[in-house]
């Protein structure tokens, strides 16, 4: 059972607790990195204990965030998963996790509720959104480390609030950041401005790689196993190439197909355009995500993989 909650009652919630662990989603990203560092720094300012953990490695880029990682050092008594959609999202080294989640903090419209308290606001673009107003009505100082915190999961999440998902309030918690001391400069520099010699490579495989479907309305790319031995990019280096073809003109329906496992699985990422669903297109084979921005993942051949997706997209695209 879940019970859902505001954002007052998840503040008084954790302000009651101490000998927290902050569950992360897989394959992290700047939100969820984002808004567990922040929790983590504003809770550690108030004498707590608390720690965050994440299925995957913390990539190098997210090093400034200076998350306190979990290793055993105290006994947890309540934990709290931020933009956590789903227990499946949690990755097997926190399997274990699935059923003892007491508060979640999402912004996904698929969250199935799995734990015990659930604060929601599928309305926002970004968790880290979200963990802004809990931490004011924690009442806590939001240094200008927490405001750096904040603002990544903020800029990751839309884009640099590009995304539809992008609100007025999302502008006012952005401009009060940067009152607060968040890095603009620095931020978008990193995250938007720059490309790592991997990421180039990616693209330039992207460009001549792209296949088109359905009258072009749909772009699939596919990263074969051997071209990602071949490139080895770091996760970070593929985050920007999944909507990138969703841009180009006449697109509604961007895949990205990436190699996951050694099993034969593989991640689909797809990006969306305003007359199509991405959450439709990934819950029909078992994923979900937002109405623009959603995945799943298959196991097969690439060209069942390939298949099934392009079945899914031309369900929703031709009806
Ligand atoms: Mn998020």
């Amino acid at each position: 059972m879940t019970t859902k909650i505001e954002v007052n009652q998840a503040a008084e919630l954790l302000l009651a607790k101490d000998n927290i662990l902050v569950l992360c989603h897989k394959n992290p990203d700047g939100d969820t990195l984002g808004s567990a560092a922040a929790l983590c720094h504003v809770m550690k300012n108030m004498g707590k204990t608390i720690a965050a953990i994440c299925h995957h490695s913390i990539p190098a880029k997210y090093d400034y965030l200076d998350i306190p990682l979990y290793n055993e050092e105290f006994e947890v008594e309540y934990v709290v998963s931020v933009d956590v959609a789903g227990v499946n999202l949690l990755g097997e080294n926190l399997a274990h996790y699935a059923h003892k989640v007491d508060l979640c903090i999402d912004h996904h419209e698929s969250n199935n509720g799995y734990s015990n308290y659930l604060c929601l606001k599928e309305d926002y673009p970004a968790a880290a959104q979200l963990m802004y107003e809990i931490i004011v009505a924690m009442g806590c100082e939001i240094t200008p480390h927490v405001a750096d915190c904040l603002y990544t999961g903020l800029i990751t999440d839309t884009g640099c609030f590009k995304y539809s998902s992008t609100t007025p309030l999302t502008h006012i918690v952005g401009a009060r950041l940067m009152e607060l001391g968040a890095q603009h400069t620095m931020l978008v520099e990193k995250f938007f401005m720059s490309k790592t010699a991997k990421a180039v490579k990616l693209e330039k495989f992207m460009l001549n790689n792209l296949e088109y479907h359905f009258d072009d309305r749909c772009a699939l790319l596919a990263l074969t196993r051997e071209v990602m031995q071949d490139i080895k990019p770091e996760p970070t280096d593929i985050d920007g190439l999944s909507s990138m073809p969703r841009n180009f003109e006449g697109v509604d329906v961007s895949i990205l197909i990436r190699p996951l496992r050694e099993d034969g699985s593989y991640k689909l990422s797809i990006r969306t355009g305003e007359t199509v669903n991405a959450n439709e297109i990934a819950a029909a084979l078992g994923g979900g995500g937002h109405i623009r921005a959603a995945g799943c993942e298959v196991i097969g051949s690439i060209d069942s993989v390939k298949k099934a997706i392009l079945k899914e997209v031309e369900n929703v695209l031709c009806r």
